[in-house]
């Protein structure tokens, strides 16, 4: 790693106590599949269905994280890692659902007493999308059984972990789940209905409920929190009346579906409207918004990429649609420079998200607990990774939230995404969203220039005045 002298006032500086991490998530490193009483999850099934899974045969998935922990956390202590967000694996703690394996908690039982040894913060999330597949075959998430079924798994988790454990997230990206996982069906378990995805939407909020219930219950002093992937909706033509419309459905669908639910204590009139001929009203059984809706200590927002919208059909149209019901939605591009995944890089927009936030659900502290970018990442003959790209992805989505915090907004972290080269679900091993490259036949890690720019940025807890010559 580079050594460098840092300036006496690190500027933009965050606000003291400000956490900086780094993120992963099980299915997405673990591999050991097998190993110690774990069963297969949903995406362990997904990934068998040829074809499903860019790059083919997955083989084990991850970066055999699960036998490297202790040498991956002590990667993370030379970084300067404040907080690791990590999630735990369903299908190691209750294999089929049911029972607990005690051998797949002292898994996370290590992990935990590891990073704490290390002076690291752990940052656990209970469901990262690997839904036991056992629970699958019984509806998984169109079932509103599974959301009791994850309440227990919770308070097995925090019967070994809570007593060490100080803030603990419910979901990741509920939204994934249930509409790709059921509506479009690019992601597990690959369904393309509709209705289900609707009633997995449902049925995800009563989960986090629940749970929040237990972590209330067996850690009181604990934070408890849920983490969203929202995206700003822009309006492709402001001054079509069928643009601004699909904006206003798309908002629904990806952000306010979950956002007033949880903060606001009910779904949206619109989005109940919308979601009408799929069922959404019926799913609502009496109590179940109070559950939803119970206080939360913190909001994690994931932060990749605005959308673009348009009602104009294009050559996307008509494909089973990731927004139930809105089939004709299209992405006009707008020549922005993009990611290795053809996302649109738009760093300005998060401060106006930050802001949304903030005014629309006050008083809650936010937390980024996801930003990243693949790049086509290259080992040099001297085998180091100048991503200059990455440096200056990151760099920008930093000063922007930056730039909320400076209007007032609560954020109290970044956790970037992510530590290590991982399995990109639908996109298998091609995409590399890692500070760390990993060579997934030798396991090899090696830090890329990014993780040396990131360690200072944590160390200084600040951005240099100037952009890092190398984010130009
Ligand atoms: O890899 C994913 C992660 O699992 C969830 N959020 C987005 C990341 C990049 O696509």
């Amino acid at each position: 790693m580079r050594a460098e002298a840092a300036p006496a006032v690190a500027e933009p500086a965050f606000p003291d106590n400000f956490l900086w991490g780094v993120s992963t998530a099980a299915f997405q490193i673990e591999g050991a599949t097998t190993m110690d009483g774990r069963a297969p999850s949903i995406w362990d099934a997904f990934c068998e269905r040829p074809g499903k899974v860019a790059g083919g045969d997955t083989g084990e998935p991850g970066a055999d994280h699960y036998r490297r922990m202790p040498a991956d956390v002590e990667l993370m202590g030379e970084l300067g890692v404040g907080a690791y967000r990590f999630s735990i694996a369903w299908p190691r703690v209750r294999p089929d659902g049911a029972d607990v394996n005690p051998a797949g908690l002292d898994f996370y039982e290590r992990l935990v007493d590891t990073l704490l040894n290390a002076g690291i913060t752990p940052w656990p999330t209970l469901y990262h999308w690997d839904l036991p597949q056992a629970l699958e075959e019984h509806g998984g998430w169109r079932n509103r059984d599974t959301a009791y079924r994850f309440a227990e798994y919770a308070s097995a988790v925090l019967e070994r972990l809570g007593d060490r454990v100080e803030s603990w997230t419910t979901l990741n990206e509920p939204w994934c789940s249930a509409f790709l996982g059921y509506g479009s069906g690019r992601h597990a378990p690959g369904r393309t209905e509709p209705r289900a995805a609707v009633a997995a939407t449902h049925h995800l909020l009563l989960a986090h409920g629940l749970a929040t219930a237990v972590i209330r219950e067996q850690a009181p002093r604990a934070a408890a929190g849920v983490t969203l992937n929202l995206f700003p909706v822009n309006v492709a033509d402001p001054d079509d009346p069928a643009d601004v419309e699909m904006g206003r459905r798309i908002d629904g669908l990806q952000n306010r579906i979950f956002l007033d639910p949880l903060l606001h204590g009910g779904y949206p009139e619109d989005v109940l409207g919308d979601l009408a001929p799929f069922g959404l009203p019926e799913l609502i059984a009496p109590g179940d918004l109070e559950i939803i809706g119970a206080p939360l200590d913190m909001l994690g927002i994931n932060y990749y990429r605005d959308l673009n919208v348009s009602a104009k059909p294009d050559e996307r149209s008509g494909r089973p649609s990731e927004w139930v019901g809105a089939e004709t939605v299209s992405f006009p591009k707008r020549g922005l420079p993009q990611t290795d995944s053809g996302w649109d890089i738009n760093a300005g927009e998060l401060t106006g998200l930050l802001l949304r936030l903030h005014e629309e659900y006050p008083r809650l502290p936010l937390y980024i607990t996801e930003n990243g970018a693949a790049f086509p990442d290259r080992l040099t003959a001297e085998g180091t990774i100048e991503d200059t790209d990455r440096v200056a992805f990151i760099d920008a989505h930093l000063r922007a939230a930056h730039a909320a915090i400076e209007r007032g907004v609560d954020l109290r972290g970044y956790f970037h995404w992510s530590l290590l080269d991982n399995f990109e679900w639908a996109e298998g091993y091609a995409k590399r969203f890692g500070l760390v490259h990993v060579d997934f036949n030798t396991q090899r890690r090696t830090p890329k220039a990014s993780a040396s720019w990131y360690s200072r940025v944590m160390k200084d807890n600040g951005l240099r005045q100037e952009s890092d010559d190398r984010a130009r």
